[in-house]
């Protein structure tokens, strides 16, 4: 019998990189490098396993419409997307950082009128609200450092992982939101329709992040 066709989602960059170990793991090999070849669509060694390398922030996209089946995605792009239709039955482990309010060291941010830019609006405006905090959020798509330094904002939300961004930029860590990594996500269709071939893989990953993670 032939297997059913399965898509896997990665962004390039770090996720792309620390996936690709997991999966050969699991005993899936891309045939062609995305970045040698420009493929958006890459084939492996299996002849029904596609990947499909798009931006970190589509990834939940596609896999909730089960454009793909299963997918990699940071857990900041997770939160700030939602869950629907969407399973996360494993945390690879991988690109870890964490989500942090940053700015420069004597900012303030107590009380209403507090201005922060961030890309993630949802999550820096949950965040805020279960405080009790109204907060003025502006969305920006790069470059957050920018933005105290510039009088854009009091304060920003965005990843912090060696810290060195900030400082080189006058900035600190001041407070913690959230630890992120990167998560397995499912299709809740493909989850039920493809559950064999799904289930095999979720199995093999979670034994490869178990001897990853020493
Ligand atoms: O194009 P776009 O930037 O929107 O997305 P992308 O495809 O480039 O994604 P990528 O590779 O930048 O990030 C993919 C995922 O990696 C994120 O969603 C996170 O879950 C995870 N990750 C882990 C990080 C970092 N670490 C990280 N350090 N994503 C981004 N950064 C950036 C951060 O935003 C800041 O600019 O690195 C800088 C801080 O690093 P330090 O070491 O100087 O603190
Ligand atoms: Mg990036």
């Amino acid at each position: 019998m032939a297997e059913m066709p399965l898509t896997i989602a990665l962004s390039k960059g770090r996720i792309y990189k620390d996936t690709l170990p997991l999966l050969a793991h699991a005993g899936i090999e891309p045939v062609d490098d995305p970045v040698a070849s420009r493929k958006l669509i890459l084939d492996t060694n299996h002849a029904h396993i596609k990947l499909v390398v798009i931006r970190a922030t589509d990834v939940p996209t596609y896999v909730q419409w089960g454009a793909a089946d299963v997918g990699v995605a940071g857990k900041d792009v997770l939160m700030e997307h939602g869950s629907e239709g969407l399973y996360e039955p494993l945390d690879l482990k991988i690109a870890r950082c964490r989500m942090m309010v940053a700015g420069k060291p004597d900012a303030s941010y107590d009380g209403d009128n507090v201005r922060i830019a961030s890309k993630y609006v949802h999550t820096t405006e949950r965040f805020f609200a279960q405080r009790g905090q109204q907060v003025e959020i502006i969305k920006l798509y790069g470059a957050m450092e920018l933005a105290p330094l510039a009088g854009l904002a009091d304060v920003i939300v965005d990843l912090v992982e060696s810290g060195n961004t900030l400082k080189a930029n006058g900035l600190e860590p001041l407070e913690h939101i959230a630890d992120i990594s990167s998560r397995l996500i499912v299709n809740k269709a493909s989850w039920k329709m493809k559950h064999a071939s799904i289930n095999s893989l979720l199995q093999q990953l979670e034994q490869a992040v178990r001897e990853s993670d020493g």
